[in-house]
């Protein structure tokens, strides 16, 4: 359906860049030799340790600095989540840095919405508006219609302006597009949730499971080092994926499911453990709850049942549940990340934690650890003015029992005038793109064109940016300080994110705008602090750890505590029965199975092919399109296709493909990949691309935006995740 961006932004270029040099550079997924990326730079005069910020993972980083420039980045060795090495991308992080086509200035539109007609103004001017329309929306509405959108680290500024404000809607496609299901599915069994960084004991894993989880395409640096390292001391691999991933080219096993059949599988591979009696019984025995009721569930679930809708024969599934088995305690089914694909996540989720139960998998080694985290008391703010109303995202005629965080999909819903108890009228977005990661992109627009005000917050012109009424230039992770990271892991741990460089051309940190925006709405008492190097190095201190130690590592760690059985840890589960639950009485009140219930998905129409999509290494999303030391790398996606099918369709290799779905939204042209290496009624392709902005000069027009194409998505009772895997397209040469 793309949209026409040919008016984007039309602003005159400001100052060069510093060129930086790139080369010829060539990445291996798996061998996290990032630092290849930026060996070409030089040794800096000056090293700062701060983390990185090109995906949310939060890897320590050593960035060089040689006569005020950044030179390269490197791994820091004495951080948890870096170890000394770095993915591609945090290597390639001056390329963000030094993008020619950073936003430099705030911007100010001044023709309709949907123009993009936008001009220069002074951050004195762009801040007065932005504060001004945030009193007038609190006098008018109440600041409840005043949603903050957000991703990333950065945000922990403008999530305390807007709970100073006093709006409950803050909101992070996070949680309702990516990891909400996997959450509610894990915390219904376990009574706890996993968490980023996953808290799964990969390095002592025995055996490992991906159900489409395609970790090393899907990268995250300490979780892929040890995952390689489990494959080089001999773990098992399990691959369950419709395609033939990275991952499973290392596997013992592949199965080609067919997609959205998954809980089919589960079921069945459960069916196999429990009645051949392969699942860990005194485990089972002493921390189980409903394993009765699920022994009974599971009956007819048979394999032979299972292979009627996954296509996997019956023989590899007894094959796999006995290979899986063979290797408790330490066998674990991996929860996966993006879990919002069918509208029945949160069950499919709650049958891989059933699963993990029986393998003995929680709380034990090579499973899921307990985590720990450092003490760190927070700033001493005065409280909160509290919330009048509750949030807007829940629709008027349904409510999703178990969610336990904000629907973005839900309050841009909200905007749309007479949809939710209220309306939202202004939208704040930092850090997220939302035309792009939220579904049904007519609908995000049409959400849009009913707001009052937009204003984002970005470091790149994204195509929110164009969108907007007010457009504020962030600083880059390297060119500012801050909130400290104090994340729940293995090691207790906290990080320091400290400026690298000033500020290029007249951007800003976001501690310095959310100030700045504080004081002209009367929130001056809640802004004590000077700037975000006071406020850090005041909870630093507060956590009783020298400023200055902390400033020069960039890393303070906490004494590690038992995370395990095996480590003299007692488990205990804040579930409603205090047990790992096989059967749930929560869901059941509530008006859902206590025990998943497989239902087949729609099938693609005749011509159509089911539109799936994923990560390539090299990059992260749509953030690092632009990348030119990425695009290096990976300078554009592909949509994959069945070879057979293709040579069948007269299609070859590099072909230019346009895609159709049932809506008519179309997204290419796009090289065409036939491969062996995936199922006949799918095609995959990575997402992030196909933008059709011109002022990322790069990244314009190169390959074709999933997004465009997911018109339609299915949305999990349970929690309002949207599934977002049930788009059928069919394949054209362009
Ligand atoms: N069709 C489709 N939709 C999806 C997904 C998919 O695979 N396909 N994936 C889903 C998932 S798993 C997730 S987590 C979400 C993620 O969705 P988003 O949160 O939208 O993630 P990004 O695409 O990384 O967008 C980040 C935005 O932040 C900007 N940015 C980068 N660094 C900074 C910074 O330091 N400061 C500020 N202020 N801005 C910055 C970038 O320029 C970009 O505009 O999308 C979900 N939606
Ligand atoms: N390099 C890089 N790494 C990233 C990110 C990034 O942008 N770039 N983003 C991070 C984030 S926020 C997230 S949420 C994760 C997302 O990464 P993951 O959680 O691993 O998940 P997806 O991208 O949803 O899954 C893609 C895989 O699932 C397979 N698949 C699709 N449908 C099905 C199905 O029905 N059944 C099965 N079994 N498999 C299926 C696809 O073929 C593909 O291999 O990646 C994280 N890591
Ligand atoms: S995994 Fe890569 S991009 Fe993500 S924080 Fe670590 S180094 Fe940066
Ligand atoms: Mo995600």
């Amino acid at each position: 359906m793309g949209m026409d961006r040919r008016q984007f932004i039309k602003v005159t270029g400001g100052a060069g860049a510093a060129a930086v040099a790139a080369s010829g550079l060539s990445t291996k997924w798996w061998g996290l030799d990032g630092d290849a990326i930026a060996n070409p730079g030089t040794e800096g005069d000056r090293v700062v340790a701060t983390f990185c910020e090109l995906c949310f993972w939060k890897c320590g980083i050593l960035a060089h600095v040689k006569d005020g420039v950044v030179t390269k980045i490197t791994g820091n060795p004495d951080h948890p989540l870096s170890r000394g090495r770095l993915c591609p991308r945090g290597a390639g992080g001056t390329g963000l840095l030094y993008d020619p086509d950073r936003l430099k200035t705030p911007l100010i539109r001044t023709s309709k919405r949907g123009e993009q007609v936008f001009r220069e103004a002074s951050w004195e001017e762009a801040l007065d508006l932005v504060g001004e329309k945030m009193v007038a929306i609190r006098d008018q509405y109440g600041p409840e219609a005043f949603a903050l959108f957000l991703h990333g680290f950065g945000s922990s500024w403008f999530k305390h302006l807007f709970k100073s404000y006093g709006s409950p809607n803050l909101s992070a496609p996070s949680y309702a597009q990516c990891r909400g299901p996997r959450e509610v599915g894990f915390h219904l069994t376990f009574g706890a949730t996993i968490g980023s960084p996953e808290i799964v004991d990969l390095e002592n894993s025995r055996c490992i499971t991906l159900i489409g989880s395609h970790l090393g395409e899907n990268m995250h640096n300490t979780q892929v080092q040890e995952f390689a390292d489990a494959l080089s001391r001999g773990a098992g691999l399990v691959v369950v994926d419709p395609r033939f991933s990275v991952a499973a080219s290392k596997a013992k096993y592949w199965l080609p499911i067919k997609p959205g059949t998954d809980l089919a599988l589960l079921l069945a591979w459960m069916h196999v453990i429990v009645t051949e009696g392969l699942y860990d019984k005194e485990y089972v025995e002493k921390h189980g709850m409903g394993f009765d009721e699920l022994k009974l569930h599971l009956a007819d679930k048979t394999p032979e049942w299972a292979y009627t809708h996954t296509t996997l024969r019956p023989e590899l599934i007894r094959e796999t549940a006995r290979f899986i088995a063979a290797f408790k305690p330490g066998s674990v089914i991996y929860p996966g990340r993006r879990t919002t694909w069918y509208g029945d996540d949160a069950q499919r989720e709650r049958a891989k934690a059933m699963l993990n139960g029986l393998l003995g998998s929680w709380g034990r080694r090579g499973g899921f650890y307990i985590p720990n985290s450092l003490e760190v008391p927070k700033y001493p703010y005065t409280e909160y003015p509290g919330v009048a109303k509750a949030p807007a995202d829940m629709p008027r005629d349904s409510s999703y029992p178990l969610a336990d965080e904000i629907l973005a999909s839900g309050v841009c819903d909200a905007t749309i005038p007479g949809t939710s108890e209220y309306d939202i009228k202004a939208w704040m977005v930092y850090g997220t793109n939302l035309v792009k990661s939220l579904p049904n992109q007519a609908n995000v627009i049409k959400s849009i064109q009913a707001l009052d005000f937009l204003v984002s917050i970005d470091v790149l012109p994204a195509e929110i940016c164009g969108w907007s009424d007010v457009v504020l230039p962030e600083a880059t992770y390297l060119e500012r300080c801050d909130d400290v990271h104090v994340p729940k892991y293995k090691v207790p741990y906290m990080a320091v994110r400290q400026e690298v460089v000033p500020p290029m051309y007249e951007s800003k940190p976001g501690w310095w705008i959310a100030k700045e925006l504080g004081h002209r709405i009367g929130l001056s008492d809640y802004f004590p602090w000077k700037d975000s190097l006071e406020y850090t190095m005041q909870r630093v201190e507060g956590a009783g750890f020298e400023c200055a130690s902390v400033q020069a590592t960039g890393v303070a760690l906490g004494k590690p505590g038992p995370i395990c059985e095996e480590d003299g840890l007692e488990l205990e589960f804040a579930t409603e029965s205090g047990k790992i639950e096989f059967h749930s009485r929560k869901l059941a009140a509530a008006g859902f199975d206590p025990i998943p219930e497989f239902v087949a998905p729609e099938e693609p129409p005749a011509g159509m092919f089911r539109l799936l999509f994923g990560r390539a290494p090299t990059h992260s999303f749509g953030r690092t399109v632009n990348n030119r030391l990425l695009a290096d790398c990976f300078p554009e996606n592909e949509v994959w296709l069945n070879d057979e099918l293709a040579a069948e369709m007269g299609l070859k290799e590099g072909d230019r493909v346009v895609l159709t779905n049932q809506d008519e939204a179309t997204a290419g042209p796009v090289k065409l990949r036939p491969t062996r290496r995936i199922r006949k009624d799918c095609v995959y392709m990575v997402h992030g691309w196909g933008s059709q902005q011109r002022q990322l000069s790069y990244a314009f027009g190169k390959g074709a935006s999933d997004s465009d194409l997911v018109t339609r998505y299915k949305t999990d009772p349970i929690m309002g995740g949207t599934g977002m895997n049930v788009n059928f397209v069919r394949v054209e040469r362009a």
